[in-house]
């Protein structure tokens, strides 16, 4: 138990303040193009990267040696000088175009989460999220707020798709899916889960349930026409109804709520879904006594700031199961950053 002498106190204080300085350096890499220009694997000296990327030497200098000190950059001295080439860790997941980018949700973390972030303390101070302080906007309603703009939709589909990418096949192969063929992605978003859902589970057939505007996107940008196996539904989970299933995913969804919406929705859901159905909540879960994962709990404030919402432990997840009707709930923590509880009709 966390005795004071394990750690060096004055410099883990120290550590933690400096902690959004990390963030915003590896933020500020990716969104300068950084990365995506060592892609190609030729080292390059700091006055040449920052010529390509149109910014100043000086500051370019520093964020290259601060990426070193990140080891998300590797640096090597010759006759020429210092030579930056990226890690096999920044190729694969800061450049754009890799597969398992994370990107997408760094711009979201850097240029909208950091800004409701500057408004912590008027949200712990009011227990709501800060959308009125950070971008003059109402925030009765969450969605609304964050799909203020088609440009920030986007950005946010495009985020919650790159960590699909690499946390997806973790969360669907948690239980075994495979007795569900008919599914129904609640909030489904741009699709990268659905996309894996089909890929772990061939004969599954998804369809991704979102807010028209949403499902618009997805079919334009992000799910490829000729994946037969997924499919569409436009409409507002609490207003529309929702077609039957065998299985519902929600994922990352209830965590955006407060209890009584989602006793709403899981109500909703529950008469739906075809006796023997059942629900899949993909979600990142707190211990039961809410002393960690401290990730979770990071998580649970960026729900303050940004939603109306928050994270919860299994069994606060268990109980909105069972007060919905849901019954022989099983809970796989997988671990890594999201785990899986299944409810059965
Ligand atoms: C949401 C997910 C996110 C609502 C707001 C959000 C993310 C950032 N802001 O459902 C991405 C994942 N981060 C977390 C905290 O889960």
């Amino acid at each position: 138990m966390g005795s004071t002498e394990d750690l060096d106190y004055p410099q883990v204080i120290l550590q933690y303040s400096s902690g959004f300085l990390v963030s915003k350096v590896m933020f500020t890499a990716c969104e300068l193009g950084v990365f995506d220009l060592l892609e190609s694997g030729e080292p390059l000296p700091s006055d040449a990267i920052a010529a390509r990327l149109g910014t100043s030497t000086t500051g370019m200098e520093r964020l290259l040696d601060a990426c070193v000190g990140l080891k998300l950059l590797a640096v090597e001295f010759t006759q020429e000088g210092a030579l930056y080439r990226n890690t096999d860790i920044s190729n694969i997941y800061l450049t754009k175009s890799s597969p398992k980018s994370q990107y997408h949700i760094m711009m979201y973390y850097s240029n909208t989460v950091y800004l409701c972030w500057h408004y912590l303390a008027d949200s712990v101070r009011e227990g709501r999220n800060q959308y009125e302080r950070a971008f003059g906007i109402s925030s009765e309603d969450p969605f609304g707020a964050m799909y203020r703009s088609e440009e920030e939709m986007l950005k946010f589909m495009a985020g919650q798709n790159s960590i699909w990418g690499i946390c997806g096949r973790d969360v669907l192969s948690a239980f075994d899916l495979s007795p569900f063929r008919q599914i129904c992605d609640l909030g489904g978003g741009g699709g990268a889960l659905a996309r894996e859902c089909v890929s772990l589970y061939p004969n599954s057939m998804v369809t991704i349930y979102d807010l028209p505007k949403v499902v618009q996107i997805a079919k334009e940008q992000f799910v490829p026409h000729e994946e037969h196996r997924i499919s569409f539904h436009e409409g507002d989970f609490f207003h529309d109804s929702i077609p039957e299933a065998e299985l519902y995913i929600l994922s990352k969804t209830l965590h955006d709520w407060d209890d009584d919406k989602c006793r709403q929705l899981l109500t909703k859901v529950y008469k739906a879904c075809k006796p023997g159905g059942g629900v899949l909540l993909v979600e990142s879960l707190l211990n039961e006594d809410k002393s960690g994962p401290l990730e979770t709990q990071l998580y649970s404030m960026n729900m303050l700031v940004q939603t109306e919402g928050k994270e919860r432990t299994a069994a606060e997840y268990s109980k909105l199961l069972e007060a919905a009707g849901f019954g022989d709930i099983q809970v796989k923590r997988t671990g890594k950053l999201y785990d899986a509880v299944l409810g059965r009709k």
